[in-house]
């Protein structure tokens, strides 16, 4: 048994999300969900085994389906304010389990647990968010060209919703949609990263004692594990009207096409290659804190992480000798151990990607700043910690053109005035997060603007990522257009009907039609 299980209260996490500790090759709280092959959760962290769970074959799945099929005939005819309460009191349940849910996260993702806690809260702040809006479901009333007609619209709920998420935020992602899906009246079915599937088992046994205690069907909760096929059961399904997917732009462009080959709906939710742009009139001191976190939070690996710095060249030098000043005390390891800045990588094969990133910016004539490199040795064994790299890059490199999902920081110059810098900004395939640095009215104004970032967020003096669950989440172009959590992000989740209602004893056509009989 590793150290860091019983030093940092792994353990005891474990047990309190009701996760047998094993590492004896038998499943772990899976016994639920599936008959099919075994996938092992090892932690990026220290290396260890944390546990196995059964993945879901296609007959797991049908009987998934009928379970969520039935609980929906249940949940949908619950009137909203009480599915609120039944989110409210998993969110209840999250403030209780907080603690190991954020631990676990970070041992089993590997990001530090400061923020596998904030990806609890955002869990909480989800709930708290969808119980008010449980009261607020409303359509518009409208006035009807008849005389005695009444026109208004109303939302229903949609059925089954499919969510697939990502590794990198294996917890808060489901949340952001099962929780106003809940809402909705829908029931939900998740598919987890495989990478990081005890996360979902843990999840899945909060939920169910809600449910359990509230006398309520768990398949208003259904959770199926595996690898991309399992995924392609739910999208390929006619009975599962909505899919939001989390994940890769290769991932969503194929989740895409599926359904909408059978003409359902999907929320994307894919990559960015988010930009800070730093004007002349830019606080240095607030552009280190909001770069290094948003390039080395997470270990780089938010679909909302800074990629690119786009710096004037009046300020350049000072910017970047500021930023190697600030890589220079990153601390980098155990991420349960709050003295350290940076935790691993998911996996080796992120690890791959990161040092490819490192070769072929090099090859395409750039220069590393801060070189990066994989570390080794005590404390290291796991294999996935990677020390944050700085390379000095152009926009048209193939390679900063691309996502890399590791802790690589590009440095852009521009010069003239802030058009240029946006010009950049927006000159990449995806569009989720952007910020501009800068006490500049007009340069601030001009980057949110219509002509500014093309970006679903766009951020003034703040980094790009560590967005707040009250606003719509998404990106345009290559993220996919989709919008989750916030605002008004719910009516997805549901099917619009507009009703006419006459209480005359005539019946008016409209457009002014005539049909005497
Ligand atoms: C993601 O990386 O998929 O804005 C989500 C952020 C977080 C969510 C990121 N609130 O960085």
């Amino acid at each position: 048994m590793s150290h860091i299980v019983t030093e940092f209260g792994i353990q005891d996490a474990l047990q309190q999300l009701g996760i047998k500790a094993l590492n004896d090759g038998t499943s772990t709280g899976s016994e639920n969900f599936g008959s099919g092959d075994i996938i092992a959760s090892y932690s990026p962290v220290d290396g260890a085994l944390i546990g196995k769970v059964k993945t879901t074959t296609k007959a797991d799945y049908g009987k998934v389906m009928v379970q969520a099929t039935d609980a929906f005939k249940t949940w949908r005819t619950t009137p909203a304010p009480q599915r609120g309460e039944i989110v409210r009191q998993f969110g209840e349940k999250l403030r209780e389990l907080k603690e190991p849910l954020g631990k676990l996260v970070s041992y089993e993702m590997g990001k530090s647990y400061q923020e596998g806690l904030g990806e609890v809260q955002e869990m909480i702040d989800i709930c708290d968010f969808a119980v008010g809006l449980s009261r607020q479901l409303h359509g518009l009333t409208m006035h009807s060209e008849r005389p005695g007609h009444r026109m208004y619209e109303q939302y229903h709920p949609l059925g089954v919703v499919g969510i697939i998420s990502a590794f990198n935020f294996p917890v808060a992602v489901w949340a952001w949609n099962t929780a106003l899906a809940w809402i909705c009246g829908d029931v939900c079915i998740w598919k987890p990263s495989e990478k990081v599937p005890l996360c979902g088992i843990a999840c899945q046994h909060i939920a169910a004692q809600v449910f359990k205690a509230n006398n309520l069907p768990e398949g208003i909760s259904c959770l199926i594990n595996g690898d991309y096929k399992v995924g392609e059961f739910m999208t390929q399904d006619p009975r599962v009207p909505l899919i939001s997917a989390t994940g890769s732009v290769r991932m969503g462009k194929i989740v895409a096409q599926v359904v909408a080959s059978r003409l359902g709906k999907s929320l994307l939710e894919l990559g960015g290659n988010n930009a800070i742009i730093v004007t002349p009139d830019a606080d240095i001191k607030m552009t280190i804190i909001g770069a290094v976190f948003g390039a080395v939070g997470t270990a780089g690996q938010r679909c909302t992480s800074t990629r690119r710095l786009i710096i004037h060249e009046s300020i350049y030098d000072t910017v970047k000798e500021a930023l190697v000043r600030a890589y220079n005390q990153l601390k980098i390891g155990n991420p349960l151990d709050e003295n350290n800045h940076v935790g691993p990588l998911i996996d080796t094969d992120a690890v791959a990607l990161y040092e490819n990133a490192l070769r072929k910016v090099q090859e395409e004539g750039g220069t590393l700043l801060v070189e990066g490199g994989v570390l080794k040795g005590e404390g290291y064994e796991s294999g996935c910690y990677v020390k944050p790299a700085i390379a000095e890059a152009r926009n048209n490199f193939k390679i900063v053109q691309h996502e890399t999902f590791a802790p690589v920081l590009y440095l852009l110059k521009y010069s003239g005035d802030v058009t240029n810098a946006i010009a950049l900004q927006n000159g990449v395939d995806q569009g989720l997060s952007s910020a501009i640095m800068t006490n500049n009215l007009r340069e601030a104004e001009t980057f949110l603007s219509c002509v500014g970032s093309d970006c679903g967020i766009a951020n003034v003096n703040i980094g790009t990522s560590g967005a707040e669950i009250g606003g719509a989440f998404g990106g345009e172009k290559e993220t996919g257009g989709g919008r989750e959590s916030g605002s008004d992000a719910w009516k997805i989740y549901m099917r619009r009907q507009t009703n006419t209602i006459n209480y005359t004893t005539e019946l008016p056509l409209a457009q002014g039609i005539k049909f005497d009989l």
